[in-house]
């Protein structure tokens, strides 16, 4: 056993020194945290964070795309403490239900895309996904077609980590570690015009990337091909936005080889592309639906899987026990939670906001950041967006991955008062709904203010 001298007990030290010792974080190098310490968070309100020495961050990623109507809200607080006070929980098994989550399924079906009105439940995007998979295998066991098994993803595409939702996810590094991915999934390009696209517009490569689908449906044999699971924009992938064409064609086709089309809503899903959900926004029209982060505004972990109506008459006409489900399907805290978050995105209008008046200032104001010398691009829908660092923009090449440009305008920004994530070199924001127009200007100046420092570190 180790003795230190003892820091205070809630002081910034005795926090970084426990945590080294006894919790193992996610997706981070425990031997490089536990050297430098942890940044230790222990309050927000509105769109800021604050840590323990008492600096305050504007959180341009919404904690991890989830805060979409922003922290502090005492009503989450309330409806959550009522509900454990009156039911804390009950579950959905044995032919039992609670107000809680009949309440939600309701409104779940009232803003959903049309048709879609059969939902089910979780505790995380990963478990959702994990569980459509399931469910994309019954369906076609229960049309009588059990071949129909192979799930088809995308390079870049991020869909969790549990076995099956992190085979499914395209981002390379996920998989070792681990033999993944499971048989039966595949991955195809992304719809990535910038870093892929070539001399091509924008609109035919679009298309080309939708017809890499087409290519391995053929390859595999369409009796073979059960799903085809994406995100509207891929979100840790580096906010990757298709171009236009892309989803129609990604639609003809799957309805053309009888393929089901899953779309992970957990980044898009509440309003971040300025719709309820990102289908609505490209045109998508999924027979699976995953939500959550934003199903709760991150509050309290829930998820959702929505289906659409062939997917859910075959299951309500399948005459048999469904043999899925969690302790915490359609948790009642939960619950309560996602329905009194979705009231507050109604009653102050935030969707529409994100794909109105706010998201047209912040795309707008992120846009002027495109003259940077170091950045080639900068892309946006509603409330997300993506400012590329490039080491030549006319060429639209990168800089060598080992010099880990974005890592470095990341730590400007944690050291300048702004969370601005970095997918590789891709700086990505995706702050609350309920950002202010001051906010905005105040994070964009911040991030302009960190990528011209980078730039300096690079000697340009
Ligand atoms: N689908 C999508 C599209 C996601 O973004 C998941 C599924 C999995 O959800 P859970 O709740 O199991 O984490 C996600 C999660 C990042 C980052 O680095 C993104 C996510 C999670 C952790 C880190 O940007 N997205």
């Amino acid at each position: 056993m180790t003795v230190t001298t003892a820091p205070a007990r809630n002081s910034t030290s005795a926090f970084q020194a426990a945590d080294a010792r006894h919790h193992l974080h996610p997706f981070t190098d425990h031997a490089a945290l536990a050297a430098k310490g942890a940044r230790v968070i222990n309050r927000a309100d509105g769109v800021r964070l604050w840590d323990t020495e008492g600096a305050s961050l504007i959180d341009g990623m919404s904690g991890l795309w989830c805060v979409n109507v922003g922290y502090g809200r005492a009503e989450l607080a309330e409806v959550a403490r009522q509900q454990l006070l009156e039911l804390p929980y009950y579950n959905t098994f044995f032919q039992c239900t609670h107000p809680p989550v009949v309440a939600l399924s309701e409104k779940l079906a009232q803003i959903a895309p049309a048709g879609m009105d059969l939902v089910t439940y979780a505790g995380s995007g990963s478990e959702a996904n994990d569980s459509i998979a399931k469910l994309v295998r019954y369906f076609w066991n229960l049309q009588g077609k059990p071949r129909k098994k192979t799930i088809i993803s995308r390079n870049y595409g991020y869909h969790g980590v549990t076995m099956q939702a992190a085979s499914m996810s395209g981002l390379t590094p996920m998989h070792p570690q681990f033999d993944l991915p499971l048989p039966g999934v595949v991955h195809i390009e992304a719809p990535y015009w910038y870093a892929h696209g070539g001399d091509l517009s924008p609109e035919e490569f679009g298309l080309k990337a939708a017809r890499a689908l087409e290519r391995k449906i053929l390859e595999l044999g369409p009796e073979n091909v059960g799903a085809f699971i994406g995100e509207p924009i891929q979100g840790a992938g580096g906010v990757i936005i298709p171009p236009s064409t892309y989803w129609p064609e990604i639609m003809r086709i799957c309805r053309q080889y009888d393929v089901l089309v899953i779309a992970d809503e957990v980044i898009c899903g509440f309003g971040r592309t300025g719709n309820w959900f990102g289908s609505q926004t490209f045109g998508i029209e999924p027979d699976f639906m995953t939500m959550a982060k934003g199903l709760t505004s991150g509050y309290i972990p829930m998820a959702g899987i929505m289906m659409g109506r062939r997917v859910a008459d075959t299951f309500r006409a399948a005459g048999e026990e469904l043999v899925h489900g969690f302790t915490y399907s359609g948790h009642p805290v939960a619950a309560a939670v996602a329905l009194r978050n979705i009231e507050i995105m109604e009653e102050e209008r935030l969707v529409e906001a994100a794909g109105g008046e706010i998201g047209g200032y912040f795309q707008e104001k992120l846009a002027a950041l495109a003259d940077h010398r170091l950045v080639g691009e900068v892309r946006g829908v509603g409330m997300i967006a993506a400012i590329e660092l490039v080491e030549h923009k006319p060429t639209r090449s990168f800089f060598d991955p080992k010099r880990e440009v974005g890592t470095q305008c990341r730590n400007h920004c944690f050291a300048n008062g702004l969370v601005m994530r970095a997918c590789r070199d891709v700086m990505v924001l995706a702050p609350p709904l309920s950002i202010t127009k001051a906010e905005i200007d105040e994070l964009v100046g911040l991030a302009a203010h960190c990528i011209e420092l980078t730039a300096r570190d690079l000697g340009r």
